[in-house]
């Protein structure tokens, strides 16, 4: 079967350009969930739009990135004065915190400065940009698959331009209960845009229901087991968990050089277990939390000072916005306090780096790694757990999930799940996975090895693309096209 031609538009391209002359442009792979998803994408010709993560005004300047993005099958969408206030604003300050279940931060309330209008007005401005490349790019018979929550207003103006087209949304963050959601002003615009696509996806059930159930309360409108009805129309709502790409990293953490900085971290960190995480710096992963349990559990573990220690790689994340330099700067005092009270001359508890590390050197540390503690307050899925999974090698290591991750509820029967609001639970995590018997350990690697290994990012898309497909050619047939 020939497979349609696949249009992938995301707020961020997998790359950041960065101008190195008039007319030259070099670039940086992004780290973060959807990129590292969507980079397993095989089998589908695709192009991606997205904004490129710079400004750029003049033409020649324009001009000369678009080419060079070309040739990495990429297409830049240029937001100009409408990103900081869209992006930085509507995005990240508005949506993010009320879909992790945050609430709405101060901006949300007009302040006089920035108001809610004047964010969501560039939100609308920003979506019709994104409109606006995917026409110039579009050719009959693509698939149009929209991704995340700053393009909710896109499937709509697609379908108004090309009733026809194939549009699929899906989210990777979670969707919040509907009791959360509707504080939002435009609350019912960007459920009715997104109801006009073919098929809207979300990672669990759990998500997919408030969606439903949010569509049923604001809109008043019905749903069946088909999905959402919305003036006649069905729109079909499905559940599809993300996976990673499980042969790179296992084939990565194989490589000649991967072993030697295995070997290398291990002789760094001899005579102590290493307890991993890695998150974007961002409110939503708890990295205060996970702090404030490994400093408890140091307060209760006399035995286990200068045994343990937790590595954090902390990748910058939107350091435009207030909040989160406020959470880096929390970070950075809980450390020296936790250092300053249980380190030694020798060595500290904590090393916490504010950078991303090189990918084969992360798959090193996911493979030596004792425990992976992931302590996120709310989370799509978390990828960073399967890929701990995917890289762990002779003495199996313990992942320690919150159940606030979407991955809690597919990796939970091998992981130990935690409440990662409950600091002293999260402790006692930590104990048991450090003291935790190497038969246990084994037992649960296998049961999350075996779901990392069948649950693919390919399987993710394909599942995604056949079920469209599906839905779109049913509705050709009724159609009598
Ligand atoms: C969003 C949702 C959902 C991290 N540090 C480094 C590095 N990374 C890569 C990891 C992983 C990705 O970034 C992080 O993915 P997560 O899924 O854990 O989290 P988000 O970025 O918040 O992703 C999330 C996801 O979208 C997919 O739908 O699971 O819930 O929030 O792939 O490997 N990569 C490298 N160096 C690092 O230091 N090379």
């Amino acid at each position: 079967m020939t497979r349609p031609r696949l249009i992938v538009v995301s707020m961020s391209l997998p790359v950041t350009a960065k101008r190195t002359g008039e007319e030259s442009w070099s670039f940086a792979m992004n780290s973060g969930g959807l990129v590292s998803a969507l980079l397993g994408l095989k089998g589908f010709e695709t192009k991606w739009i997205g904004w490129p993560g710079v400004d750029v005004y003049d033409v020649v300047g324009k001009k000369a990135l678009s080419t060079a993005l070309a040739e990495k099958g990429c297409i830049p969408v240029f937001l100009e004065e409408v990103c900081d206030q869209y992006f930085n604003g509507y995005c990240n300050n508005i949506l993010w915190p009320i879909f992790h279940y945050m609430g709405a931060p101060p901006e949300y309330r007009d302040d006089g400065t920035i108001t809610y209008q004047s964010q969501y007005d560039a939100y609308k401005k920003a979506n019709r940009i994104f409109f606006d490349v995917v026409k110039e790019h579009y050719q009959e018979g693509d698939v149009v698959w929209c991704h995340d929550y700053h393009v909710m207003l896109l499937p709509q103006y697609l379908k108004e331009y090309n009733s026809k087209m194939n549009v699929g949304w899906f989210l990777h963050t979670p969707f919040p209960s509907s009791e959360m959601y509707k504080t939002l002003p435009s609350r019912s615009e960007l459920l009715r845009s997104i109801l006009t696509a073919d098929l809207v996806g979300f990672h669990t059930y759990d998500f997919a229901r408030h969606f439903v159930n949010a569509c049923m309360c604001i809109l008043g409108i019905d749903a069946t087991s088909e999905g959402v009805v919305d003036q006649g129309k069905v729109t079909q709502v499905a559940v599809f968990p993300i996976g990673i790409e499980p042969e790179r990293f296992i084939s990565t953490s194989e490589l000649p050089e991967v072993v030697q900085y295995m070997k290398k971290f291990k002789n760094d960190f001899a005579g102590r277990k290493l307890i991993l995480g890695v998150d974007r710096m961002d409110f939503v992963k708890g990295l205060p939390q996970k702090y404030q349990a490994f400093e408890k559990f140091l307060e209760e573990n006399e035995d286990w000072r200068g045994k343990v220690m937790l590595l954090q790689i902390a990748v910058p994340t939107r350091n435009g916005i207030g909040e989160y330099r406020k959470m880096k700067d929390q970070c950075h005092k809980l450390v020296g306090r936790i250092n300053g009270r249980f380190g030694s001359i020798s060595s500290v508890p904590i090393t916490h780096l504010d950078c991303s590390v090189p990918f084969d050197q992360l798959c090193a540390l996911y493979a030596i790694a004792d425990a992976l503690l992931v302590t996120s307050l709310r989370d799509g899925m978390n990828l960073v757990s399967s890929e701990f999974v995917a890289c762990q090698k002779e003495e199996k290591g313990v992942l320690i999930l919150s159940e606030f991750a979407g991955a809690g509820q597919s990796l939970g029967a091998g992981a130990l799940l935690v409440n990662p609001w409950n600091i002293k639970e999260v402790s006692n995590a930590i104990g048991e996975a450090l003291n935790m018997s190497p038969e246990e350990k084994e037992r649960k690697h296998k049961i999350n090895f075996q779901y990392v290994k069948t649950h693919s990012t390919q399987q993710w898309a394909d599942d995604f693309m056949n079920k469209l497909n599906e839905i779109t050619s049913n509705g050709e047939l009724q159609n009598g096209n």
